[in-house]
Formats: structure tokens, C-alpha cells, sequence
């Protein structure tokens, strides 16, 4: 086997943190992009020679060029056996799965996640280490040193490798085994779930519509839910992944998923309708003209989290995101369970998951997981929202509505503001955060600041304080604010505000029980003057 190096220059733009590096696709396109990352991680790594490495992705625009090329710079590099997935396939969970189950090093997945894809898309990388969970801050800190001062990366020549079939391979010395991608996820659901149970729910009757949002769960979709559960066959739509997602943001929200929430407010609407994202670790549950916000669905699943057997006994606690609704929190309480509020991201969830001390966690971007995989887990989700149904055969919304009755209604919403300007974003939260600590206490239309400050949180495990994680505005007791900066647009800013608002009046819409709080925020961030007309305002 010829493996040779190729010289190569540093690109100055390159990051890399613990949801990997998106960027746009073309600027994947660039002479040696890739490969500087992908050599600047394997240069981060220690004693991989001989392993395993697992590669994977959601199917987008590039992901088969680029997992040719990985491939190639694995061999090259010296990895012993390389899983792939059949046509370059894996959702991000259930790679997450093949990595800690096959004992392999890590991964490496080709996902930019919930962005669009396509030419004019985005694309992504992301690494996994053993355990199956995103690397470490300190791992990625140590990828971004090496891309900063690469100058070769290690080759070989070789054709492509055929991907399309289920099939084992040698190149040089390296094992090449393309998996079908369904088979090690669809069993390990089963080992979850009471796949019998879901079985006669769909026998009584049940119709469910999932939106694979043309993105990587589709297969695994058809297969669980289709072969294995017996939901009639077209109860999943959008099932073949596409390169571009026909078009679609494959983000499952109010948003994005129109025609499906469509389907769920109209006339006919199946029971449960459900969607997940382009790399499938998000889910979004709605029921006949009901959407199951992500801060209610949490709530439901801790209340039954017992009741599904893989967790009785090892339901030690749950977190949640701040910017996620407290409703989980109100049935910690009553099951005198810990509940933690971290920062935003998955990271956060990690050592307490790995340390046992929660079993369930979930965030308001439509994200929740627990220690079956070191990821959030889209199809999970709605697994487990399948298993509930069929054991208290109650509707989504009388699930959610019990919630809401017992403990009192708390009301989420998150507008983001996009601009192209992240210098603009920046100085926006600059100020804000210097006036909030100049005048405290301020009245905004007729409500009263009674705290603002950064939020810190400090890891219950490695106590590590993270500082900064976003400025928490509370007017009252029945009134929070939190605003952040996403950090994973690939180009410009996205300022989010999240918005929550208790009230014990549970028949409010949305909009109605948060605009109060809503104009109040307006009015202090000012943006017009901030970022100027052309900001693009989404809610979800
Ligand atoms: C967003 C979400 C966050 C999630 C992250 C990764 O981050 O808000 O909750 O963990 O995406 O999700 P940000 O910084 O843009 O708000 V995924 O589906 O892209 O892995
Ligand atoms: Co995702």
C-alpha cells in the first residue's frame, strides 16, 4: 500500500468545539480543507493505530466524497478496522451506539446537524470518542492547535470504496466493514422499549405520521416503526434522504415541519404526528391539533420514565437546559428526583449521565436523550412517546394537559433574531449586559426587573465552572428571560431569546400568556438599533 503525505497550509477560519466545525459547503470545497481536519484530529489522538473507527453521516451534499476521503486518511493513518455505514449513512445517535458497542476508538460524522444542506448548504464534521459521546472540550481545543500549524497530511492511493453494499474489505492492512445502519440502532430500541405493547397500540388502530424531513432517519424510520411495529406502510413521509433534504431546513419545529403540523391541525390528522432532524438526534411529538412543546414532552417522559422497564430502578434524576421550561422540574419535585439546569448544549448532560446522576435530560431545541446513548436521540424519543401511549392509551394532549393541571402551566417560547453581522450580535449583548448591572432593578412596560445576571453553572461532577452561559432575566417569580448567542450558525449571529412564563390559566395561547414578557424584551434589546432592518425574526 502506497500512503504517502501531501503537503498542505493551514486555514486561519478553522474551529472546532464540542458539536464539531459547520460551515458552509463550499468553503468544505477548498483545496485540503478537509483533510487538514481530518489529519489535525487524528494528530490530537494517541494509540488509535490497529483500532476501530466508525464514519458516518446524514446524507447531505459532500458526505459521500468527503467519507471517501476519510477513508483513504484513516488507512493511511494506520486504523486497524473502519465501520462504515451502507452509502455513508449512520444518524448521529445510532453511530453514537456502534462506537461505544463495538469498542471502536471514536467516530468521525459527517453532520451539519438540523442546518440545510446542499451546494449552497451547509456541511459539518464532528468527532466522537469511545464512550460514543462528542469529544471534550480538552480534545477539541487540541484539534484546533494542530489545524492552526498542519503542514502534511497522510494519503494513499486507492480507488473509491463501493459503499452501496453491506460488505467487508481489505485496503492495505485495514479492515473496511460497510454495516447496514438500521440493524445495531433498531435492535438496541428494542432492548428499550416494549415493542410489543407499541405493536398492539398500532393493531387497535393508531395512526402516526413521521416526517423523516427527506434527512438520515428515514430509513430507520420505515424500519422501526413500519417492519417492526407494524404502522401501516406511508406512515412514514420524506423516508429516502436526500443530498439537499429536497430543499427543506430539516429542523422539526412549528417552522420547518409546516406541512407535517399542518397534517396534525387538519381535518384527518393521525393520532401522534413526529418529525426528527437531519442527523436524527432531534424529535418533535404533536398530537390531533396539539404541539407537544419540548419543555411538556421532558415533563411527560420523567413521569413515566418508570414505567418503561429499562429504567426501572436507574431513574436517578434529570436535567434540562436553562432555556428549557421548568415543567420538568414541578415533577421532579413531586418525584423527589434531582433536577439540574445546565448551560446549552449536550456536552453539559455528559458527566452527568455518565456519573449517574440523572437518567433523562432534554433541551428546548427539541433535543432530549438519557445514558442509552451519549447523545440526544430523535427517534428515541418518539419510541418513548409510543410506549406511553400504548400503556395509559391517553392522547398526547391529555398527557400533556394532566402536566399542566397538577402543577400549573409554565409558557415557552424562543425567538431568534439572525443577522449577518456577528460584531453587531456582540456588541447587542455587550451593552445589554452592562445595562442590566447599571440599573437593576429597571421597570420595562409595567414590569420590574427583579434579577438579571450572567448564568454560571459549575459541573456537579468535575466541579468546573463555566461562566457566562447566557444573561437571565427574571421579572417576578412567574417571569424569565434568557438570552444567549447560538453557537452553531456558520455564518453571521443568532441572537436567542427564550421566553417563560408561569401562569395557573392553562387555556392561553402561546402568544397571548408571553407577550407581556415578550414586549418587555423587545424594548430592552432594542434591536432595530442594534442590528439595524435587516434581521431575519423567527419563533419556534
Ligand atoms: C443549538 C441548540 C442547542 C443544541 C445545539 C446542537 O445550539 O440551541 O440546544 O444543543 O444546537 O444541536 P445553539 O448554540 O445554536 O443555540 V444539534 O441537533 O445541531 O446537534
Ligand atoms: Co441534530
Amino acid at each position: 500500500m502506497d500512503i504517502f503525505a501531501v503537503n498542505t497550509k493551514p486555514y486561519s477560519d478553522q474551529s472546532f468545539g464540542t458539536s464539531g466545525l459547520r460551515r458552509k459547503t463550499e468553503v468544505f470545497a477548498q483545496e485540503n480543507y478537509l483533510e487538514n481536519i481530518v489529519q489535525s484530529i487524528f494528530n490530537s489522538l494517541e494509540g488509535f493505530e490497529g483500532q476501530t473507527l466508525v464514519i458516518g453521516g446524514d446524507g447531505r451534499y459532500r458526505n459521500d466524497k468527503a467519507i471517501q476521503t476519510i477513508i483513504k486518511m484513516a488507512v493511511a493513518n494506520q486504523f486497524g478496522h473502519i465501520i462504515v455505514g451502507q452509502n455513508g449513512l449512520l444518524s448521529t445517535p445510532a453511530a453514537s451506539h456502534i462506537i461505544e458497542a463495538t469498542k471502536a476508538f471514536g467516530g468521525i460524522l459527517l453532520t451539519a446537524s438540523h442546518n440545510p444542506g446542499g451546494k449552497n448548504g451547509d456541511f459539518g464534521i464532528k468527532y466522537n470518542i469511545a464512550t460514543g459521546a462528542p469529544a471534550p472540550e480538552s480534545l477539541t481545543n487540541r484539534f484546533v492547535e494542530n489545524m492552526h500549524k498542519i503542514d502534511h497530511y497522510w494519503m494513499i492511493h486507492a480507488p473509491d470504496i463501493d459503499l452501496s453494499k453491506v460488505r467487508e474489505q481489505i485496503l492495505g492492512s485495514t479492515i473496511i466493514e460497510i454495516i447496514d445502519p438500521v440493524a445495531d440502532y433498531s435492535r438496541y430500541m428494542q432492548q428499550i422499549f416494549d415493542f410489543e405493547a407499541i405493536r398492539q397500540l398500532f393493531q387497535s388502530g393508531f395512526k402516526m405520521t413521521f416526517d423523516a424531513m427527506n434527512a438520515v432517519t428515514g430509513p430507520y424510520a420505515q424500519y422501526i416503526f413500519e417492519e417492526l411495529l407494524g404502522a401501516p406502510k406511508g406512515s412514514v413521509i420524506r423516508g429516502t434522504p436526500l443530498p439537499d433534504f429536497g430543499g427543506m431546513h430539516p429542523e422539526p419545529n412549528l417552522n420547518y415541519a409546516k406541512e407535517l403540523v399542518d397534517l396534525a391541525y387538519g381535518k384527518n390528522a393521525p393520532d401522534l404526528c413526529a418529525a426528527s432532524d437531519g442527523d436524527g438526534d432531534r424529535y418533535m411529538i404533536l398530537g390531533k391539533s396539539f404541539f407537544v412543546n419540548p419543555a411538556d414532552s421532558l415533563a411527560v417522559l420523567a413521569e413515566n420514565m418508570e414505567s418503561i422497564p429499562f429504567y426501572k430502578g436507574r431513574f436517578y434524576g434529570v436535567a434540562r437546559s436553562m432555556p428549557t421550561g421548568g415543567a420538568v422540574d414541578l415533577v421532579c419535585q413531586k418525584l423527589k428526583k434531582n433536577c439540574y439546569q445546565t448551560p446549552t448544549g449536550w456536552k453539559f448532560f455528559g458527566s452527568l449521565l455518565e456519573n449517574q446522576k440523572i437518567s433523562l435530560c432534554g433541551e428546548e431545541s427539541f433535543g432530549a436523550g438519557s445514558f442509552h446513548v451519549m447523545e440526544k436521540d430523535g427517534l428515541w424519543a418518539i419510541l418513548f412517546w409510543l410506549n406511553i401511549l400504548a400503556i395509559t392509551r391517553k392522547t398526547p394532549e391529555q398527557l400533556v394537559k394532566n402536566i399542566w393541571t397538577r402543577y400549573g402551566r409554565i409558557y415557552n417560547l424562543t425567538v431568534n433574531y439572525n443577522t449577518d453581522s456577528a460584531v453587531k450580535a456582540k456588541h447587542l449583548m455587550d451593552s445589554l449586559s452592562s445595562k442590566l448591572v447599571s440599573v437593576p432593578n429597571q421597570t420595562i412596560n409595567e414590569m420590574t426587573v427583579s434579577k438579571a445576571c450572567f448564568f454560571d453553572y459549575t459541573d456537579p461532577v468535575s466541579k468546573t465552572l463555566f461562566t457566562n452561559q447566557g444573561i437571565l432575566i427574571n421579572f417576578g417569580p412567574s417571569d424569565q428571560a434568557m438570552i444567549r448567542l447560538s453557537g452553531t450558525v456558520s455564518s453571521g449571529a443568532t441572537i436567542k431569546v427564550y421566553l417563560h412564563h408561569k401562569d395557573q390559566r392553562t387555556n392561553l395561547s402561546s402568544d397571548t400568556a408571553l407577550e407581556p414578557l415578550f414586549n418587555a424584551l423587545q424594548n430592552l434589546m432594542n434591536i432595530p438599533k442594534y442590528l439595524g432592518k435587516n434581521v431575519q425574526i423567527t419563533k419556534t
